[in-house]
């Protein structure tokens, strides 16, 4: 579960992951370290390459599980993904290996892009992202052959102040290519946690209500408001979590209600959370453990886990599957939705003037989670056909799925997009906000490891993974580890301009030199201790993938 008030990079997978695994003929995963985070679709990945010989180009700072069985791996500097990208379709356009007929029939804005493009020689390219020139030429011609050729991608994409640029340079890729809308290819978010797709879906980001549906238009609104029977739901955009965090200092915001998140070690800049988390004036808090941030909460409200309820996920792939209770609630914790809809009712008797209770969809007496499915259904175009009865039947319904005898859509973009003409954006390369210098030397690099989970509040509980993986270790490069004397059982300060952590080190060839790799999985050090709050401008996802930071050994 994720909260409902951040996802991080929306969007879902164009195709299946069956049609990927089944028909590309090449992969390029760039920034996901797909085995571990990903550990299903990564197992159907490596199938591919091992059974049927499909090729595998791995970009990836980190010597990843992938690039084992990798064809080809491009160890770039991080944060250089543009340039990268813009070196790769530089080949490929002197070549003549474009998809002339799809740029031509399905796309515009070329020339723009074409000319962006052409300022990045292949030198140039090998310059500033370190991959060496003979990579990037065998990279270019294994992308021009391989057709189709699935792009996937997860947060070493978007986790960048360029998170959104950087996404539309593998969508110009893909366009380029003319693999969009085909089996076996496609642009493909992986999308991290369990149900955040469905919780974008439903309408959890600050800018759409359910499907999708712009708040900024006027027809929306009039929509639900005649539905919920309310007036005044508002045009404007709100904010994200990266934004609520700040306006709790500014006086934008004076209470927050936090869902199955845990910003005191998700977010970025911790001693900065911490302070607001202390100075806001009111903290709800609904767990299904007593996490970091329970700390500073004044209620919790005690939520049920996923094994305690009845209701649907919705897959990276926009797959809606039917989630069934096996245990009831333990204690005193209900359904997430049922002290959702106790409160919302409770709040609604305070002012029932304020509501026309002839309204189709007025009240909150959802009875059943398949009664907010029906509600979905009736005010949502892509859901428009989910209905419990199919999916009990073992309906595999992917979204848009538009009537009720509509089969869904494993493949997005077949024939045209939903804009009508797919667009190419001129994109330049942009250098992470902080890059090493002399006082902070290294590149952290943070993420997760495949024994636990984010704030570890789930995995830390669970003996057999803690058997595995008990402590905080930062990963360092074994060239890095004689330089400072380091050995398997020393423990290193880590110090960045926000904070410093100390822990433990796995001296590995992972890493390549010059770079550390954090985890967030233990609050006696976690990564967001030191990373700072610069954000996407778009998007507004925290750089987490970039943080200059000074290494020193304590014992
Ligand atoms: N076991 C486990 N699985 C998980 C999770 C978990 O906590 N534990 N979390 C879930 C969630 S919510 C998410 S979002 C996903 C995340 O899934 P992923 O995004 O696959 O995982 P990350 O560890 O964030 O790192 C992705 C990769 O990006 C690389 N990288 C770093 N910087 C750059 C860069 O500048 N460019 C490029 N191209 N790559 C870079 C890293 O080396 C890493 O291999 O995992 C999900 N799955
Ligand atoms: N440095 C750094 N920071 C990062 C990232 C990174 O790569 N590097 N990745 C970012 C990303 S992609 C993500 S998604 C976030 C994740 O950050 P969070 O979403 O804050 O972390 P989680 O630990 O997944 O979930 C928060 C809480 O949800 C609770 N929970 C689980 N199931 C339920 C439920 O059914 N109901 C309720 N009410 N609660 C439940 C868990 O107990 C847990 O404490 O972290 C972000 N932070
Ligand atoms: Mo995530």
């Amino acid at each position: 579960m994720t909260g409902l008030v951040a996802s991080y990079g929306s969007g879902a997978m164009s195709n299946s992951m069956d049609d990927i695994a089944q028909l590309a003929e090449a992969f390029f995963v760039i920034g996901s370290n797909t085995t571990e985070q990903h550990p299903v679709f990564g197992t159907m990945l490596r199938r591919a390459v091992r059974f049927r010989g499909a090729k595998l180009i791995v970009a990836d700072p980190r010597r990843i599980d992938l690039t084992e069985f990798a064809t080809l791996h491009l160890q770039q500097r991080p944060g250089t993904d543009i340039a990268l990208l813009n070196g790769l379709m530089h080949i490929i356009l002197q070549n003549g290996w474009e998809d002339k007929a799809f740029v031509a029939k399905r796309t515009e804005g070329f020339e723009e892009f074409r000319e962006t493009v052409m300022r990045y020689p292949p030198d140039k390219v090998a310059e500033i992202t370190g991959v060496p020139l003979e990579k990037l030429y065998q990279a270019a011609e294994i992308m021009a052959q391989s057709k189709p050729m699935a792009v996937m991608w997860a947060m070493g994409i978007t986790q960048h102040i360029t998170g959104v640029r950087n996404v539309m340079s593998l969508a110009n890729l893909q366009m380029l290519l003319g693999n969009v809308g085909v089996p076996g290819g496609g642009v493909n978010p992986l999308r991290g946690q369990n149900n955040v797709q469905g919780a974008c879906d439903l309408g959890g980001l600050p800018n759409v209500y359910p499907g999708y549906q712009n708040v900024t238009i006027p027809a929306h609104k009039e929509k639900f408001e005649a539905a919920w029977g309310v007036k005044g739901l508002k045009t404007e955009v709100g904010m994200t979590l990266t934004e609520m965090v700040p306006g709790i200092e500014t006086g934008a915001i004076h209470a927050l209600y936090i869902m199955a998140e845990d910003p005191a070690v998700s977010d970025p800049d911790s001693a900065h959370i911490r302070h607001n988390l202390q100075q806001v004036d009111f903290v709800a808090l609904q767990e299904i453990f007593p996490s970091e941030t329970a700390a500073f909460a004044d209620v919790l409200l005690p939520g049920a886990s996923f094994a305690e309820k009845d209701g649907t996920f919705t897959n990276t792939e926009r797959r809606i599957q039917r989630v069934r209770r096996a245990i009831p609630p333990l204690g005193e914790s209900r359904p997430d939705w049922v002290i959702i809809r106790d409160l919302a009712r409770r709040l609604m008797a305070l002012d029932p003037a304020r509501f026309d209770w002839q309204a189709p969809h007025v009240g909150w007496d959802y009875k059943h989670p398949s009664e907010v499915m029906d509600e979905l259904a009736a005010l949502t175009p892509i859901y428009a056909g989910v209905r419990y009865e199919r999916l009990e039947k073992g309906e595999r319904l992917q979204w848009p799925v538009k009537d009720e005898t509509h089969p869904g859509t494993p493949i997005l973009h077949v024939g045209q997009f939903t804009r009508g003409k797919g667009r190419f954006h001129a994109i330049d390369h942009l250098e992470p906000a902080e890059g090493p210098d002399e006082a902070y030397p290294f590149i952290m690099s943070t993420g997760r490891v495949l024994y636990h989970w984010h704030g570890g509040e789930m995995t830390r509980r669970a003996e057999g993974l803690v058997k595995v993986y008990d402590e905080p270790l930062a990963e360092i490069n074994p060239d890095d580890a004689a330089r400072l004397h380091l050995d398997e059982a020393s423990r290193v300060r880590i110090t960045s301009r926000r904070g410093a952590i100390e822990t433990a080190v796995l001296i590995t060839e992972r890493v390549p030199p010059g770079m550390v790799y954090t985890n967030f999985h233990f609050p006696q050090a976690g990564a967001n201790e030191l990373t700072q709050a610069v954000l996407d401008p778009q998007a507004k996802i925290p750089e987490y993938k970039v943080t200059a930071v000074r290494v020193e050994k304590v014992a």
